[in-house]
């Protein structure tokens, strides 16, 4: 104590006390901090949560908080469509699989027409479906439920072929589209939350991965907010983005992010586009004259037209697909959030009644949760 007194004055010594209490102060707010965050991390979203954070528009604040630069594992191959679905009993795979366990063929044939009606296919789709099976069953000796349900099967087989959706890798899951231009040009279209943007940040990380020079074009101008998100997947995607300051005009932006791509060699230019309701004649005319101008920047550009739908919008998912399609002629779906509660017959009365093919879907909010549209798994998950 004697030592102490020599080496510090009591004015040091107080000093010294301050300087203690301070520490303390700090190392307890820090366990706090730390306490506090690890709770945050076990507590698992109730599904309220879950779906209202799939409603909502990412913004830029909460995905920048996760790191940009992805690890292995946030690429792992994810869910299958049949896990994706799996969520929902009421989706249209729950309802007709329950089906075929039943073998009073009368009795069955009615719920499965209810089952058709009531999953988003569409009446059109549900009344071609089941008048060829009432005909294929006509012909046939055996009227028993496997008949039925070879009938069916086979029927939805032949909508998918018929919109030339051809069996994918799944380790290459951009097989079917066009990626054999320099550069190819993918203008991707859709309405506001359909899932534009995600797809695209998904769709280049993939194509980057696959040592791709990939260019992303900020095309909506109309949302501030949308450059943002589109920066931040541009980031977690490890691609370059073109999003010029202080232009307006989508068309411009489009025009120059194509120009850019010839003259730097792009492999693969994608084009996000604003989505404001498609029910207003002037988005229709904005998107025209993006395609136009595009391909003044590079000839038969774009080579895809893909549009982007939320498998949960059900019927209006078939009318927005529709009103694209005669405005723009598209040449493949994105279908969206697959790992809802989508019924998931609306890839079946996509596939019947515009006949273009389902090319990928998205079955969550994750960089990798991205597939290939696979019609045959789609089938299976059904009988
Ligand atoms: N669960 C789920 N959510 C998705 C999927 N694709 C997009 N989303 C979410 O849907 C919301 C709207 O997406 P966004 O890309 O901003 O749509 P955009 O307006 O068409 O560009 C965001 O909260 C996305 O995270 C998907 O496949 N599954
Ligand atoms: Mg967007």
């Amino acid at each position: 104590m004697g030592d102490l007194e020599v080496l510090v004055s009591p004015a040091d010594a107080e000093a010294m006390w301050i300087l203690i209490g301070a520490v303390g102060f700090l190392l307890a707010v820090i366990i706090g901090v730390v306490l506090k965050s690890a709770s945050r991390k076990t507590h698992l979203p109730s599904p309220t949560e879950t779906t209202e954070s799939a409603r909502t528009v990412t913004s830029p604040q909460t995905t920048s908080s996760k790191p940009s630069v992805q690890t292995e594992d946030d690429f792992a191959p994810s869910k299958s469509l049949r896990q994706a679905l799996a969520n929902t009993e009421q989706s249209l795979f729950g309802r007709m699989k329950s089906l075929w366990s039943s073998d009073q063929i009368e009795k069955n044939f009615e719920e499965i027409e209810e089952v058709l009606y009531t999953s988003d296919l569409g009446p059109q789709t549900v009344e071609k479906l089941m008048s060829s099976v009432k005909e294929q069953l006509g012909r046939s000796e055996k009227k028993n439920m496997e008949s039925v349900k070879s009938a069916l099967k086979s029927e939805f087989q032949e909508i998918f072929q018929n919109a030339d959706i051809r069996e994918p890798l799944q380790d290459q899951p951009m097989k079917y589209l066009v990626l054999d231009k320099k550069p190819a040009v993918w203008m991707v279209v859709g309405v506001n939350g359909a899932g534009k943007t995600t797809s695209i940040g998904k769709i280049a990380a993939h194509l980057a991965r696959s040592g791709k020079k990939v260019l992303v074009a900020a095309g909506d101008t109309f949302r501030a907010a949308a450059g943002n998100q589109l920066k931040v997947w541009t980031e977690r995607a490890q691609v370059e983005i073109f999003s010029p300051e202080n232009v307006t005009d989508p068309s411009a932006v489009a025009f120059d992010a194509v120009a850019k791509a010839v003259a730097q060699n792009y492999d693969v230019v994608i084009i996000d586009t604003a989505g404001r309701l498609h029910t207003q004649a002037n988005l229709m005319e904005e998107l025209k004259k993006m395609k136009r101008v595009i391909a003044k920047a590079s000839t038969e550009a774009p080579h895809e037209t893909l549009i982007v739908l939320d498998a949960n919008s059900g019927q209006n998912a078939l009318i927005q697909a529709k009103q694209f399609h005669q405005a723009l002629g598209l040449t493949g779906v994105v279908l969206t959030k697959m790992d809802g509660t989508a019924k998931g017959g609306v890839a079946v009365g996509l596939a019947n009644e515009l006949k273009i093919p389902i090319r990928l879907i998205g079955v969550g909010e994750k960089i990798g949760d991205l597939r290939a549209f696979s019609a045959q798994e789609f089938v299976d998950s059904l009988f």
